[in-house]
């Protein structure tokens, strides 16, 4: 298991930042071309956004960024000036940005099509609030460990605030691991019953996130966090096997 002094951390840190990054309303268009994501996983900032993204229902490849990392920082510093983070680039308009704000603002505008949720709440209440959930976190998924590289991107189904899957996400970042993130908000009220409970209620029903009807095709439930790693075929659920199984493969310390 996940040790349990994680899982309860991650547990608070997720009820910290008010399990925004939970449901999902999908966007009214996708993007044609995954955007692009440089960010820390541990940055009150960047959750902001994979909190939106999560909400939103977009596809996302996550570059991470983490200090003292090596891999991806040097593009965001040749791209944009400074190593400042979250930096979202978006191949189908030839945008690229840095603040929080902003890019949630553009993603609204752009892919969402209704209004994005107010500066105000956002500075006054989201902000403070995803500041305290990193504080929880304390230094895990803000530094870079020492890492062999992936080939290819891994891809993880999960969702923002889903506690399994934070520590995950946290490793994949401390080891510089790019991720195609396909999220899997919640749609529909059944969503929040236990994967084992919903598969024996309803074992036909059909899930509203696109997402959702392609991990139940490919994978036989619907349960976050799901890894595959296209370099060595290897495909699983449960964060605790994930976690061993990122460590085996490619930590080097
Ligand atoms: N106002 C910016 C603040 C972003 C920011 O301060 N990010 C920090 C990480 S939380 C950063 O990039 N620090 C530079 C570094 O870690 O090298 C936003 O909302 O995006």
């Amino acid at each position: 298991m996940t040790s349990v002094l994680n899982l309860a951390g991650s547990l608070l840190a997720s009820s910290a930042a008010l399990w925004r990054g939970t449901n999902a309303r999908p966007a009214a268009l996708q993007p044609a071309h995954a955007l692009k994501l440089y960010e820390m996983e541990n940055c009150p900032y960047c959750r902001l956004v994979r909190e939106v993204l999560t909400e939103l229902d977009l596809e996302v490849l996550v570059l991470p960024c983490p200090k003292g990392g090596t891999r991806f920082r040097e593009e965001v510093i040749a791209a944009g000036g400074k190593a400042q983070f979250p930096y979202l680039v978006d191949p189908n308009t030839e945008t690229a940005m840095y603040e929080s704000l902003d890019i949630i603002e553009y993603l609204y505008q752009t892919y969402a099509q209704r209004p994005a949720p107010s500066r105000f709440k956002m500075s006054l209440v989201d902000t403070p609030s995803s500041m305290l959930a990193s504080g929880l976190r304390l230094s895990k998924g803000l530094r870079a460990r020492p890492a062999l590289a992936a080939e290819k991107p891994l891809a993880l189904w999960s969702f923002e605030s889903s506690p399994y899957a934070r520590p995950v996400r946290e490793l994949l970042c401390e080891l510089e691991l790019p991720y195609n993130l396909h999220n899997i908000g919640k749609g529909q009220w059944q969503d929040f019953a236990l994967t084992k409970i919903r598969d024996r209620l309803w074992p036909e029903m059909a899930h509203v996130s696109a997402n959702r009807q392609t991990l139940k095709r490919r994978a036989g439930k619907v349960m976050s966090p799901y890894l595959e790693d296209p370099n060595t075929g290897v495909a699983m659920f449960e964060s605790a096997d994930i976690l061993d199984y990122l460590n085996e493969t490619y930590s080097i310390c």
